[in-house]
């Protein structure tokens, strides 16, 4: 078996990342060392300029959802992917349409990611009727079977029996599909954590499992809750192969993402660890108090958008003109995605209970709330015989 790490808990690149990332916002000393330009060929430029800018796109949704909600146009619950942006979209990479997608509540950058159009998650968000899930769920529940995305899960842990029920269905069809199922790090205390990664390993299911290990369940650190902090290392208890990589670094977990997406086509589960971050709090009405100040600088020096924005100037894959507008285009874009949000209309309250089953139930309430549990009996008819 082999279980591997591709980048080390206190991982030194992290902190090489945040020197770099201040040497490159820095103004040009007269003898600082000229940086290290690799010759990139136009597709490899396109594809890393694409990358940036769809971490941008999830970046600038997230900050407009934050925005909206304290303006109370979005209510409910609402988590932000806010620094794991570069964790999406490596992971998503790897991915080929037709493959399935699992996630948690924290999901807008997923969804955006997996393809959907922008306009309609925010209209999510907003709860109206053009929403990825028609108004109806909200910030936690997305889902779009045309773009294999099955779901946005309120319960911690939610996902994972489905997505793992989803694998043995691609298996019992014999397709080629994989699934990837991504969760916290929290998430792996949840007994069906468990349950799934073994039978997922007994019956060789297509899946990979991802750990998005922001170091935080709530306010809570994994050192704190996981007897086995380095979470990687539970895949080993099933004989999963499994690794451990910077999410930070898109490029890092693209191809982490691809290695388990191997794996998972080839008929093996995978279990990769994302060690990422949370820019924010808990959700957007958590201020996150329990952050020292030193934390939040370390924070703001390890932003994945900004430390990737960096990169490419400096190796000068774009320069600051193409940055700009790219910055442009994508703030266009979420503009965009909030007026058509807020355009939208709300759903009709008659149609409540619609989508709460796939098929028709016998006997299922289409009540409203507060209207009586069933019609009142008819009253006997004094003049019909008793
Ligand atoms: C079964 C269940 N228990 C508790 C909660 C409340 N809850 C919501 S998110 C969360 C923390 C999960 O942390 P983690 O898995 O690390 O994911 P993150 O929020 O950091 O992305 C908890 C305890 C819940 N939604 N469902
Ligand atoms: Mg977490």
């Amino acid at each position: 078996m082999t279980n591997q790490v591709n980048a080390p808990r206190k991982a030194a690149g992290r902190s090489a990342a945040a020197k770099s990332v201040k040497s490159a916002t820095a103004a040009p000393a007269k003898r600082a060392p000229r940086a290290k330009v690799t010759k990139r060929t136009p597709t490899e430029v396109a594809a890393l300029t694409e990358i940036y800018r769809q971490m941008l796109l999830i970046r600038r949704f997230e900050e407009r959802a934050a925005r909206s909600y304290t303006q109370a146009l979005i209510g409910g619950y609402c988590h932000l992917n806010l620094g794991e942006e570069a964790a999406v979209v490596g992971l998503l990479s790897a991915l080929a349409p037709t493959d399935y997608l699992f996630t948690n509540y924290r999901e807008h950058g997923y969804a955006i990611n997996r393809g959907i159009d922008p306009n309609r998650v925010m209209a999510e968000l907003y709860g109206r009727i053009d929403g990825v899930s028609k108004g109806w769920g909200g910030s936690m529940h997305m889902f779009d079977i045309s773009h294999r995305l099955l779901g946005g899960y309120g319960i911690v842990g939610g996902q994972i029996p489905l997505a793992t029920g989803a694998a043995l269905a691609i298996d019992y069809r014999g397709g080629s599909e994989v699934v990837m199922c991504t969760m916290g790090d929290g998430t792996t205390n949840i007994g069906a954590f468990h349950e799934s990664l073994n039978i997922a390993a007994l019956w060789n299911l297509p899946i990979v499992y991802v750990i998005i290990n922001n170091r935080l369940g709530m306010g809570t650190t994994v050192e704190k809750s996981s007897a086995e902090p380095e979470l990687f290392r539970r895949g080993e208890a099933y004989r999963i192969e499994s690794a451990r990589v910077d999410g930070l670094d898109p490029l890092a977990v693209a191809e982490a993402s691809a290695k388990a997406v191997t794996v998972a086509r080839a008929g093996r589960p995978y279990l990769l660890e994302v060690v990422s971050e949370r820019l924010r709090g808990h959700s957007v009405v958590d201020p996150a108090k329990y952050r020292t100040e030193a934390e939040i600088v370390q924070l703001r020096e390890h932003d994945p958008v900004v430390t990737f924005g960096a990169k490419l100037v400096r190796e000068r894959v774009i320069d600051a003109d193409t940055m700009a507008a790219i910055e442009h285009e994508v703030t266009a874009r979420i503009d965009e995605a909030a007026a058509f949000a807020e355009a939208s209309p709300t759903p009709d309250v008659a149609t409540l209970f619609d989508y709460t089953y796939a098929t028709p139930v016998a006997n299922d309430s289409r009540r409203l709330p507060g209207q009586p549990l069933f019609d009142p009996a008819p009253l006997p008819d004094p003049g019909e015989d008793q």
